[in-house]
């Protein structure tokens, strides 16, 4: 059954009553309730910092924007997860090519502050930039700095020093308050030059906290929310503010804690992360249905999807975590899960939906929290390589479907469809208040494919129609839109976009290739239909034009006449080649661009239209532009152009595809043995004397030790020494280390220069991991004599915790706790040595705390001339640190965007690991017989495709093996003819 618009209204009761409730459309002093008025307008068009001033606001179905419905159709990405300023504009790019018209973006707090009251946004921390380059881009921008951010990085985002501080994070704590109002001063400071209400930027909202939800209901949690809303509106945040709940429970709801009174300038999100095998979850749609007490929490704001599952995140490999790598991600949240999972979101009046991630990028240095390995490449749709993946085909339709056509942005429930033939199919049914268009979503929750019957009506009554829908897939499905000067009375195949381009009007629909698709067009009189390619057959009957089209390339029919003067273009896409179908729209009208793997940016002058972007393989290039437009420039290049019959340009000269890109093979490599703290003789006289007696550690220092806890002495990153000098040990048998890290954690040990031998940090079993206890004692046996003797100890205690249940989990100690002997009882005197000042242009979590760090081995330009020169692969025997070096240069052709990766690999009985330094940038650490991650990426900009570079590798050898490296290459990612200008990003040697 297909209700009326009216029939319906009296089934959804209060659903339907939405606009009467609505709420504020406005910002500042202009926000309030907005129950009267003219309904809100269509999507007014990409962003920019155009100068002039915006409204920010909702209703409970979207967000309104001077005006017009806005679906914020968003993915979130990371700029510290891509050291390379350049690269965020091709990231950027991307993702509004693939219809996305937002981008939702963390602030990390430890990537700015290596102390407290110093805060860094220079170089590839410049925040000011990223926001410009996605304004330039025409993306808006959900800004969420936090405090805590969780998002797998050390200590959830809080900065090293914070952890050796009093105080309660995540609480109204006074001292924690202070820290976080100079955090949120200096990024405040930046957010508000980038506000759309400004024209200065497109933040159109801004985040506090991510996920709190252990202190709801005290007065430390509600306290604290409220200083935060205080502190970001003092600070001129003047966008609405939100809060990510932790699934839809709703926590931090309008009216839950003291916005000053600003009820309306608040609104509800939430985040999802459902099982891919699971069902897809009701969320309940505007407060009706959905089965937790967030369901009802805020009828007013639209349904807000703050993060919703693009991918997942990977933990390391090895037997007791079972990393498989990125790819596993990628195939059970396949381009399938998505329409799936998104189509269902939407059907339950999701209008801001952000994906997590869309890149997910590189946690590189010692920026990933112990839960993750180097890549946070997520599986998400653009890879951590910045490559396409079959994952962007669904965002791609999904993200320009919801720009094109507004009904989609205010949808009321309708009574379920009822489907034929269709067991295992779950339909909803929607309508679009004030207008005739019906959506429908049919998700397939079986393995099997089926063709369902489904009654589709446009402006007639419902026809049972076939739709395919595969097994563990979806489709959206709409009757009764404007095609522009005509009306689809319903389409058997999800349509994608529509547009006015020159003289006529072109829609696009999509699926699955090989698919039969029927679209009815209403027309008054019989039109003139051509069809221009593929297999379409065309039929005129009742009133309305039936096409009929097996999916398959690109099928163009072009329809004419029949009342209508304007001819309409029905292009009826499959998946890949809806991905070579690029709208842009400019202040001058929009374009369609068919043919290259990339379409980044369209400008109109006079009557040129200049493209750039990318291809892969060799393209043809067609466009249909705004008329009087005849000319084409293709990144600078102009081309001859014929006119089409399809009322197109095409290009007479097929576009080049991407040339080779050779990659050298690594070789004259240098060696050098380090560990010079091991030896009995070492000078530590300049380190710290390890002789605290109390720690801001959560965990305990036992009875009787000094304070050996790094982050107590100023160590927040890497590797930290001890040197421990003791008499009086006649008679002891043994030597105990406790220690604490995160996973992968391990501890070598030497007495009197002599290896003890190296400890690593078993996995606990699930209860202890979730208590956060990565702690554990390595026992040798020794016979020292009276002495004096040495102990040189070394501990890769890896990263702190994250702070996801606000119990100050990142505050659990890390490095040595506590040494004791067993037949013995001597006082060692300890003294401790982390990372020394952090690398100003690289930041503080690039180093630790290795001699070769300390003395710069990882710099390009030192002089390594006198180090033993070796081929790999090697097979070192000992225990300790020992460093490769060696310099290639590449020769990347200028017009090739290559992205190009690190690959290690070895006989995996080997235990060893690896820090991989590119031109002094800590690209991350490789784990030889824990894996899973092999591959690297190198970032052009840190890396030179167009100059020399330096490799350098600092290798922890367990001594129980030999030990590598083994296979050291570089590996292609990807290749296109375009890209984006690259800049190299700063590399001082050690001469600064
Ligand atoms: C949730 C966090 O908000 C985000 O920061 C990140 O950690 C993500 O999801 C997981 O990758 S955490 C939630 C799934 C418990």
């Amino acid at each position: 059954m297909v209700l009326s618009r009216r029939t319906f209204s009296a089934i959804a009761g209060s659903a339907a009553l939405g606009l009467s409730i609505g709420c504020g459309g406005g910002v500042g002093a202009a926000a309030g309730p907005a129950p009267t008025g003219p309904a809100p307008g269509p999507d007014p068009g990409p962003p920019g910092a155009d100068g002039r001033t915006h409204t920010v606001g909702f209703d409970k179905y979207s967000m309104i924007v001077d005006g017009g419905r806005v679906v914020l159709w968003s993915g979130e990405v990371h700029p510290f997860r891509l050291p390379s300023p350049s690269l965020w504009r091709d990231v950027l790019q991307k993702l509004r090519a693939h219809g996305y018209n937002t981008i939702s973006v963390y602030v990390s707090w430890n990537y700015h502050s290596p102390a407290p009251g110093s805060y860094d946004f220079t170089g590839v921390r410049d925040l000011d930039l990223f926001l410009r380059t996605a304004a330039e881009t025409g993306l808006y921008v959900i800004l969420r700095p936090g405090p805590y951010i969780n998002a797998e990085v050390d200590a959830g985002g809080f900065p090293g020093w914070l952890t050796a501080t009093r105080g309660m994070a995540r609480t109204s704590d006074p001292t924690y308050l202070t820290y976080v109002d100079e955090w949120l001063t200096a990024v405040n400071r930046i957010a508000v030059r980038h506000l759309y209400t400004k024209g200065t930027g497109t933040i159109v909202l801004y985040q506090l906290e991510n996920e709190y939800a252990n202190h709801v209901a005290g007065p430390e949690g509600r306290d604290y929310m409220a200083h935060l809303y205080k502190k970001v509106r003092a600070d001129g945040i003047d966008v609405p503010l939100f809060h990510n709940d932790k699934g839809r429970n709703g926590h931090w709801a309008p009216g839950t804690f003291d916005t000053g009174g600003e009820r309306e300038r608040w609104l509800y999100g939430f985040d999802g992360y459902p099982s891919p095998s699971k069902q897809p979850p009701d969320w309940g749609y505007f407060g009706v249905g959905g089965t937790k007490g967030g369901a009802s929490a805020s009828p007013r704001t639209p349904g807000f999807l703050a993060e919703f599952g693009g991918g997942w995140f990977d933990p390391w490999g090895g037997v007791e975590f079972d990393g498989k790598g990125y790819a596993e991600s990628r195939r059970t949240r396949d381009a399938a899960y998505e329409r799936r999972f998104y189509l269902t979101n939407l059907a339950n009046g999701i209008k801001v939906h952000n994906v997590y991630m869309t890149f997910g990028g590189t946690s590189w240095g010692w920026l990933p929290a112990p839960v993750v390995y180097t890549s946070y490449d997520y599986g998400a749709a653009l890879d951590e390589a910045r490559q396409p993946t079959a994952k962007l085909v669904p965002m791609h339709q999904i993200g320009h479907l919801v720009r094109s056509v507004p009904e989609l942005a205010a949808l009321d429930r309708a009574e379920d469809t009822v489907v034929g033939g269709g067991a295992g199919i779950k339909a909803y049914h929607l309508v679009s208040p004030g207008t005739e268009a019906h959506v429908h979503v049919l998700r397939n929750d079986t393995a099997a494919d089926v063709v369902a019957t489904v009654p589709l009506a446009g402006t007639t009554a419902p026809v049972p129609v076939p739709v395919p829908v595969p097994g563990r897939d979806a489709r959206l499905l709409v009757t009764g839109i404007s095609l522009g000067r005509r009306m689809l009375r319903y389409s058997t195949a999800q349509p994608m976009l529509r547009v006015a381009a020159g003289r006529q009007d072109v829609a696009v629909f999509t699926g699955r290739t090989g698919e039969a698709t029927e679209t009815v067009v209403e027309c008054a009189s019989e039109p003139a239909v051509t069809v221009h390619d593929g297999s379409a057959r065309a039929t005129y009957a009742n009133g309305a034009l039936r096409v009929t089209a097996r999916l398959g390339g690109l099928t163009r029919v072009m329809v004419e006449g029949g009342g209508v003067s304007r001819p309409l273009l029905l292009l009826l896409a499959d998946d890949e080649t809806s991905v070579r179908l690029w709208r842009y729209d400019t202040p001058s009208g929009s374009v369609l661009v068919y043919g290259p793997a990339l379409l980044r940016t369209a400008t109109l002058h006079g009557t040129t239209a200049h493209l750039t972007g990318d291809t892969i393989d060799e393209a043809d290039l067609e466009v249909w532009a705004p008329r009087g437009v005849t000319r084409v420039v293709w990144n600078e290049g102009r081309l001859p152009m014929r006119a089409t019959l399809s009322g197109s340009l095409h290009a007479t000269r097929r576009l080049p595809g991407a040339g080779p890109v050779r990659l050298p093979a690594l070789t004259g490599w240098r060696r050098k043995a380090e560990n010079p703290e091991s030896a009995p003789g070492f000078d530590d006289s300049t380190w710290r004397a390890a002789d605290r007696t109390s720690s801001y550690s959560t965990t305990p220092v036992p009875a009787g030790q000094p304070v050996l806890f790094a982050d107590d002495y100023g160590f927040h990153y890497g590797d930290v020494w001890y040197r421990g000098r003791f008499a009086g040990a006649a008679g002891a048998r043994s030597v105990s280390f406790s220690y604490v890290t995160g996973t992968q954690g391990l501890l070598m040990a030497w007495l009197d220069g002599r290896p003890l031998g190296t400890h690593r940090m078993p996995v606990p079993d699930k209860k202890t991991v979730r208590r956060g206890t990565w702690s554990a004692t390595a026992t040798f046996p020794v016979a020292p004599g009276e002495g004096p003797h040495v102990l040189s100890v070394l501990v890769r205690r890896m990263q702190h915790d994250e702070d996801g249940r606000a119990n100050d989990s990142h505050k659990a100690g890390r490095g040595l706790a506590s040494v004791t002997f067993d037949g013995a009882s001597p006082q060692v005197r300890w003294r401790i040595q982390g990372e020394a000042a952090p690398d100003p242009v690289r930041g503080p979590l690039n180093n630790g705390g290795l001699y070769g760090e300390r003395q710069g081995w990882h710099l390009p330009g030192i002089p390594d001339g006198g180090w033993q020169s070796v081929g790999l692969p090697r097979a070192d025997r000992g225990q300790g640190v020992v460093w490769y070096r060696t310099d290639f240069r590449l020769t990347v052709d200028p017009g090739t965007d290559a992205s190009i990766g690190l690959t290690l690999d070895d006989d995996p009985a080997r235990a060893y690991r690896v820090q991989i330094f590119l031109n002094g940038w800590n690209m991350g650490q490789y784990i030889n017989d824990v894996g899973p991650q092999h591959t690297f990426v190198l970032p052009g900009g840190v890396l030179d495709t167009r100059g020399a570079n330096t490799l350098a590798l600092a290798v922890l050898a367990d001594g129980t093996t030999p030990a590598g490296p083994g296979k050291v290459e570089l590996t292609l990612l990807g290749r296109a003819a375009g890209g984006v200008p690259v800049t190299l990003v700063d590399s001082p040697g050690p001469t600064r």
